[in-house]
């Protein structure tokens, strides 16, 4: 044994007891006691506080239908509609009124000339003189119209013999001798007997008989007339025989080479003119269908029914145009005096008749 740093010594005598040690630690808590008995039951709680407000409730069935509304104004006019198929055919219309007469159609051609009529009875004798088939004066050369015959003492009316112009072959006139006056006739109708749509010479030296139907001649019209002043009195009668007449001073007419102009002054009397009478054919020239001397660029002679007249554009008198028996006819057909409207073209007689009016 090696020896060292002694220290291990005997064990010391035991020592006095030892104080009292400090209170330990609190031990773990105990168990659980038993259970002990039932309390008294205990009394109603205090009603607590509204709870929150409760969800909707679930949509509850439809209700019934409502009542109908009130009607609506009316809407705008609708578009018209499509065509629809054509109907049948209507029943036939009742027969209108008759419509006005149309005018007279174009003149025919002439017919053929009759055959000759039977051998009349002898006429009376003549009356002394040459003049054997008018009445007789007691010197031609100087009647100058029927108005010379009449002062010669002749107031019977008829055919006479008178030479307006010494240096012209004296000729027959008819003569009207009433009051107071020898009228010589230059125009008559009354029956429709002569036809009056004739040619220039044929107005020219006259037509018809003296004793009836008759336009004296332009040339003899134009011979009278010259010799002196001259009053012109016509007279018409309409198909209901009311007359009427119309006087016209101043009257004449140019010779053949003038184409026998018409001169006509003042009017009086009761057909009427205010510038449709005759004074209306004033100033104008004789036409015939074959001389157009009227200032229409038509021929008025041939539209208005082939009568000699102082044509314009056209007339408003014309007493030559074609007769018509009864009344009636149109702008070219039956005596006309326009003036006269209430009987426009129903002039049934007239006379055209001269005498001196100094
Ligand atoms: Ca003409
Ligand atoms: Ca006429």
């Amino acid at each position: 044994m090696p020896g060292r740093d002694g220290r291990d010594g005997p064990a010391g005598a035991a020592g006095a007891p030892g104080l009292p040690g400090p209170v330990g630690p609190a031990g773990p808590p105990g168990s659980d006691g038993a259970v002990g008995p039932a309390g008294p039951t205990g009394s109603d709680g205090a009603v607590g506080p509204a709870g929150p407000p409760g969800s909707d409730g679930a949509v509850g069935p439809a209700g019934p239908p409502g009542s109908d509304g009130a009607v609506g104004p009316a809407g705008p006019p609708g578009s018209d509609g499509a065509v629809g198929p054509a109907g049948p055919p209507g029943s036939d219309g009742a027969v209108g009124p008759a419509g006005p007469p149309g005018s007279d159609g174009a003149v025919g051609p002439a017919g053929p000339p009759g055959s000759d009529g039977a051998v009349g009875p002898a006429g009376p004798p003549g009356s002394d003189g040459t003049c054997g088939s008018c009445n007789n004066t007691d010197n031609p050369s100087q009647m100058k119209d029927c108005n010379d015959v009449y002062k010669e003492g002749h107031n019977t009316s008829g055919v006479y013999t008178i030479q307006p112009n010494a240096s012209s072959e004296p000729f027959q006139v008819y003569c009207e001798m009433e009051n107071g006056f020898g009228w010589t006739v230059i125009q008559k109708r009354f029956n429709g007997s002569v036809d009056f749509a004739r040619d220039w010479e044929t107005y020219k030296n006259g037509f018809g008989a003296l004793v009836g139907e008759f336009w004296l001649g332009n040339d003899k019209i134009n011979q009278i007339s010259n010799a002196q002043i001259y009053l012109l009195r016509i007279e018409l009668e309409n198909w209901s025989s009311e007359s009427r007449y119309a006087e016209y001073d101043g009257f004449y007419i140019e010779d053949e080479a003038a184409k026998y102009l018409l001169h006509v002054g003042a009017y009086s009397g009761t057909a009427g003119d205010g510038g449709l009478g005759l004074s209306y054919h004033n100033g104008r020239k004789f036409s015939t269908h074959d001389q157009d001397n009227d200032v229409w660029s038509d021929n008025c002679a041939t539209v208005h029914g082939g009568g000699g007249w102082w044509y314009r554009i056209c007339d408003t008198v014309n007493l030559n145009q074609p007769y018509k028996h009864g009344g009636g006819g149109t702008h070219y057909n039956g005596m006309q005096w326009w003036a006269w409207t209430a009987h426009r073209f129903s002039i049934k007689s007239s006379v055209m008749k001269i005498r001196p009016a100094p």
